[in-house]
């Protein structure tokens, strides 16, 4: 194992990794920007390092900083977290260039899921399900183009080969809009993400989005940790994520689940993962792979009782998957709310000194947070300030203890989402469960304030 791991990250998921470590013996070397400072995991470290001003681009994306800091601290490894260089091929090959562990799967594991049609093409070779559209990247003839089109049937949607959670995409419903929104696609997935390419796929109308959690180590085993549905979304910005999700078979689950275990083993994945799938009528259609540890991975932690952060380091060091498949149950139902600093209908970001802080507690409430009363919430960063995880035997028993975990919380000084999370709790049909990947947005149309 590690001695000293420098985790490459901020907020909730900073202080996550840093208990990680804790429990594992491992010493947490932590980086801020000057924003941060203040930070409870910053107070709590036994070293941190100050990586540049508040940006961004000057801090936590600053990879000669990041490196430099784990050069003078003697750490052995980077955890990344989530966002900033989490997903970054670059970032992985500097690191491990410079002779440090990174915390994640190999550079050419990332660089092949961070071209969603290379990602895609890797999971048609290894059996994943996916949506039916272009074999590889659209060619520029306007005739091939329309003839694809054709084939795949309207509505189609065209999405950069670059983009990814929603960045480069549009829906085309007539033959007459498509070659013109193929052209407009390419300029702007260009412009964004130097990449012009550019694939169709059918268009899906009313999914929900489904991911699977995957853990796989370097001895080629891997396993999958069951489902989450996230398909309560807004703006492609994740609000509640549950698991299991709510009606879809067990054995559907187990077979995706199969699928994907099989991929990690075909092309040498190791770390987390999440494959992430849109599921309409029974069917699974993969869209995308993530490479990182996921805001919402305690909610599979939950129905699991794996440890996916310890779990991360201990493969990142070389160790086997502490666990087979068949020693992966699934108990309970867990539910997450995103806390995020904003007005909870106008979505506008509410930064500011947070005056007073009540976390819930109780049985089967977890908080991930590493804000406190007199915490300051910088207006630099995204606006989620933590996570409210409950767990209960069942997804009725998770919902009450969700709804006793809101009326608890109370938070001051600033705005945040908690009363809208309050009114979704009670809602009819998330509560029925099986609400698709557009029924946050209609919901908010019609409860206008
Ligand atoms: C789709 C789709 C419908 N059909 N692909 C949006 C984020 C990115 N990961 C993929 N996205 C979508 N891809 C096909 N073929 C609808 C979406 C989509 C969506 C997906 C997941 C969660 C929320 C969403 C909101 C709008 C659109």
């Amino acid at each position: 194992m590690f001695k000293k791991i420098l985790v490459a990250n901020r907020g909730e998921i900073a202080l996550r990794i840093q208990r990680a470590c804790r429990e594992l013996g491992v010493k947490a070397v932590m980086v801020y920007s000057e924003a941060d400072r203040e930070a409870k995991y910053v107070k709590l470290a036994e070293e941190a390092v100050c990586i540049g001003p508040a940006p961004s681009p000057l801090s936590y994306l600053n990879m000669p900083a990041i490196i430099s800091a784990a050069e003078v601290t003697d750490a052995e490894a980077i955890h990344p977290g989530y966002g900033f260089l989490s997903e970054n091929a670059d970032f992985a090959e500097r690191v491990e260039k410079s002779g440090f562990q990174f915390i994640g799967p190999t550079p050419e594991s990332i660089r092949i899921m961070g071209d969603k049609v290379s990602a895609k093409q890797a999971m048609i070779r290894a059996g994943v399900p996916c949506v039916p559209g272009s074999e590889g990247e659209l060619p520029d003839d306007p005739v091939q183009i329309r003839r694809i089109a054709k084939a795949v049937g309207y509505p189609v949607i065209i999405k950069a080969a670059g983009g990814g959670g929603g960045r480069g995409m549009r829906v085309v419903h007539t033959e007459a809009a498509l070659v013109n929104a193929v052209q407009m696609t390419k300029a702007e997935a260009g412009a964004a993400f130097g990449n012009p390419a550019v694939y169709m796929e059918k268009f899906l109308q009313n999914p929900r989005h489904i991911e699977i959690q995957i853990l796989a180590d370097k001895h080629r085993n891997a396993v999958y940790l069951g489902e989450r549905d996230c398909s309560m979304q807004r703006r492609h910005q994740k609000v509640i994520e549950e698991a299991p999700a709510p009606g879809i078979p067990r054995k559907l689950i187990e077979r995706i689940g199969e699928r994907c275990v099989a991929a990690c083993k075909k092309i040498g994945y190791r770390g987390a993962g999440t494959f992430e799938f849109l599921y309409e009528n029974g069917e699974f259609y993969f869209i995308e792979m993530n490479t990182r540890v996921q805001v919402e991975h305690p909610v599979t932690e939950w129905i699991t009782g794996v440890d996916i952060v310890k779990t991360q380091i201990m493969v990142a060091a070389g160790e086997k998957l502490p666990f087979t498949q068949r020693q992966i149950e699934i108990r309970g139902h867990a539910i997450e709310c995103r806390v995020n600093a904003e007005d909870p209908y106008k979505f506008t970001p509410s930064p500011g000194r947070i005056t007073t802080w009540h976390a819930p507690g109780g049985p089967g409430v977890r908080v991930d947070s590493h804000a406190y009363t007199n915490y300051y919430v910088p207006p630099n960063y995204d606006s989620m300030i933590g996570k409210i995880i409950v767990h209960g035997d069942t997804r009725e028993e998770a919902l009450a203890r969700m709804r006793t975990a809101l009326s608890e919380t109370v938070i001051e000084g600033i705005n945040t989402n908690i009363p809208l999370h309050r009114e979704l709790m009670v809602d009819a049909k998330f509560t029925t469960g099986g609400t698709n990947i557009h029924y946050l947005e209609e919901w908010l149309a019609h409860h206008k304030r």
